[in-house]
């Protein structure tokens, strides 16, 4: 690693690796039975890859941490996956028209999140389509059944529940409002922060959300989830 045991400027070490997100806290979504990546956008004929697909690759594993743009930071995280650039020279480019020149990849996720990178920032060394955490398959909590995983971006950009890939070849519209203006590239030692405002300016605004967004995130989490909770007493009292 290049920065050694820092953390990138701006950022606080959190213990453990929470859930959190714009999904705040709705439950994850369902994972289909038979999960596909569509590929859509800027290919000859848009197609689904089975996620399946992703076995006849070489698998990949990183040790990284990782930055919301809140400011959190979770350390010595083992992330294990197929690397974005293998999976997209060997199941996507193929199916370029030639001459196609693609500048953003927009990534989306069963919940509807979504993020454009820079063509150059996710065919980095260090992207991976993860589909394990420390081990274990990805829970729903962090991002099952496979997520984009960009250590070196924030983590608004490490889209969960990948679904759907759209190749660009020109930068997105922004449909965002001033105030809160992801950064197009969001690059973790650069404190890409903000679209329009530096890094450092918006820290405590930002940070400020960190308590409110974890706590309703946490609300829908796996181990909190009251609904599985009731339903088990049910059939437990159903069945005897
Ligand atoms: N599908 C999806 N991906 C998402 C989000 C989301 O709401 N939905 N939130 C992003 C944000 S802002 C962060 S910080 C990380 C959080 O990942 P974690 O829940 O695994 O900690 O997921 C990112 N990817
Ligand atoms: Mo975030």
């Amino acid at each position: 690693m290049p920065h050694g045991n820092t953390l990138p400027p701006g950022q606080r070490r959190v213990k453990g690796f929470p859930r959190f997100g714009t999904h705040l806290h709705r439950p994850a979504p369902a994972v289909p039975a038979d999960p596909v990546i569509e590929v859509r956008g800027a290919v000859t004929g848009e197609f689904d890859l089975p996620l399946t697909s992703l076995s006849s690759l070489p698998r990949k594993e990183i040790t990284a941490d990782f930055h919301c743009v809140a400011g959190w930071t979770a350390t010595g995280l083992r992330w294990e996956g197929v690397s974005f650039a293998t999976f997209y020279r060997a199941l996507v480019e193929p199916a370029l028209p030639p001459g196609t020149s693609i500048t953003h990849i927009k990534c989306r996720g069963l919940d509807g999140w979504e993020a454009a990178v820079t063509i150059e920032d996710i065919l980095a060394d260090d992207v991976l389509i993860a589909e394990h955490l420390d081990g274990h398959p990805l829970d729903s909590d962090h991002g099952a059944p496979a997520r984009l995983v960009s250590p070196s971006q924030y983590g608004y950009i490490n889209v969960k529940h990948l679904s759907r890939i759209e190749l660009l070849t020109t930068a997105p519209v922004i449909a965002e409002g001033p105030l809160i203006r992801s950064h197009p590239r969001g690059r973790v030692w650069e404190e890409e922060r903000h679209g329009l405002l530096p890094g450092r300016v918006v820290r405590p605004f930002y940070r400020a959300l960190i308590r409110p967004i974890r706590f309703l995130s946490s609300l829908g989490a796996r181990e909190n989830d009251k609904s599985t909770v009731r339903r088990g007493v049910r059939d437990r009292e159903t069945h005897g």
